[in-house]
């Protein structure tokens, strides 16, 4: 997958849909009602940046809509906070539904698919005062907001995506595997609501990375490296298959309505995760060099491996796939453009080998705040944080023209990384 010069041209099914995808905490900007904002108030130190006002998207998401037209993007994934919609126990705010509602409208009227995600990071600060979903006692919340949102949305929504990365959440003080066993509870709940408003596909985004022993000939690395692909991986997919729930140490558990809640895998794909028996933290090891450098520090996603992408969309061939996030976080951008030709050749190989993936959103429409840092740019546009001046990057150019081909070839390998046969990116 490195000797991108000798591609075949490659292309992708008819109709496949290309677009990119955001979240609300990480581009609208004003996030006050969420427990990320709170938190950031509460302990400044686990914080970098503040939120602050993002990408200021929440007053400025008719522009992006237009900037989602210019790009060629034929569907955009983008998530409701439920901080907005219920910004106090019970009190619903109509104003944030209407504004919405009319982002929905916009994107149909300019042809633009809807993905949209009914949670993805930014949960009420009262929820989580009332135990948030680390309490069983209190999803019923969760499913109330459901209730509320979902009719209002089932007009627009093409697609529907209902937690985001429920598989690697986690949050200090709490049980990482009760709090994942919540998460999909309330996933099932959320599919069996929209169910009942909506004909339109839903999915569950999960983070899938490949798990790989540091020594694949050292056993102890091997058994690792197993066990943690099923706590990251095997376990989302066997509980969304058989709605059984098995965390290694805990008592399994069997939840009826969560088997087969979903109508295809939306698969969120960056890297992969070496583990090794020898060292204390066990996973996570960084596979960087100060040459290869995606941006100036250490950041958990430094290392691109295509060839764990393939492995784990052949694990789901029982429904159609939707790549729902999928980037890098660069300053130069001709990674991101290395990034966009080695999974998207990935993913071809894998749709040639029996997957049936049906759409590519790409991670992200524009730099956004990273969860605590400003830091990491993900974007195919630049965003200015200070002026919000939104400027399309060469890989967004880059985009279109896949989009506008359905594929890519070697010549536009030599139009967007003439340099690659010299590149030093891969050099130790
Ligand atoms: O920015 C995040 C996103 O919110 C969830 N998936 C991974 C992205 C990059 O870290």
């Amino acid at each position: 997958m490195l000797n991108m010069h000798n591609y075949p041209e490659i292309h992708f099914p008819e109709g496949f849909i290309w677009g990119s995808a955001t979240a609300a905490h990480q581009i609208e900007g004003d996030d006050i009602h969420s427990i990320n904002w709170r938190d950031q108030s509460m302990y400044p130190e686990r914080f970098p940046d503040h939120s602050g006002k993002a990408c200021n998207s929440y007053a400025m998401y008719k522009e992006d809509v237009v900037l989602l037209q210019k790009l060629g993007h034929h569907a955009y994934r983008f998530s409701i906070p439920w901080s907005r919609i219920e910004p106090a126990e019970g009190q619903f705010c109509e104003e944030a539904v209407a504004h919405y509602v009319d982002l929905c409208r916009r994107l149909k009227e300019a042809g633009i698919q809807i993905f949209v995600t009914l949670s993805h990071g930014s949960d009420p600060a009262w929820f989580w005062d009332k135990g948030g979903f680390a309490s069983r006692e209190a999803l019923h919340y969760f499913e109330r907001y459901v209730q509320f949102i979902v009719p209002r949305l089932a007009p627009y929504a093409d697609y529907w995506l209902t937690i985001n990365e429920i598989n690697i959440m986690d949050r200090p003080g709490c049980n990482s595997f009760d709090l994942r066993k919540n998460y999909m509870i309330c996933h099932a709940k959320a599919y069996h609501i929209i169910k009942k408003h909506s004909a339109k596909p839903i999915g569950a985004p999960h983070a899938a990375a490949s798990v790989v022993p540091r020594d694949p000939h050292f056993a102890a690395d091997s058994a690792h490296a197993a066990m943690q692909d099923w706590i990251l991986n095997g376990f989302f997919y066997h509980a969304l298959r058989t709605g059984e729930m098995v965390f290694p140490g805990t008592d399994a558990e069997i939840v009826e309505e969560l088997k087969d809640s979903f109508d295809f895998w939306a698969i969120n794909y960056y890297t992969r995760h070496q583990v090794s028996s020898r060292s204390k933290t066990r996973n996570n090891i960084l596979l960087t060099s100060n040459r290869m450098k995606l941006i100036d520090r250490e950041f958990y996603m430094s290392s691109f491996w295509p060839e764990g992408l393939y492995n784990e969309l052949q694990r789901l061939k029982d429904k159609p796939v939707f790549l729902t996030e999928n980037g890098c976080c660069c300053e130069d951008d001709r990674w991101r453009a290395l990034k966009l030709f080695q999974d998207l050749s990935a993913i071809a190989d894998a749709i040639k080998d029996g997957v049936d993936i049906r759409g590519y959103l790409h991670w992200s429409l524009m730099d956004n705040y990273e969860w605590v840092s400003f830091i990491p740019r993900f974007g195919l546009v630049h965003v200015n944080f200070k002026t919000f001046e939104r400027t399309p990057k060469p890989s967004a150019w880059l985009f279109r023209e896949i989009i506008e081909r359905n594929g890519f070839g070697p010549d536009l390998v030599s139009k967007y990384l003439p340099e690659l046969p010299k590149f030093k990116l891969f050099a130790e």
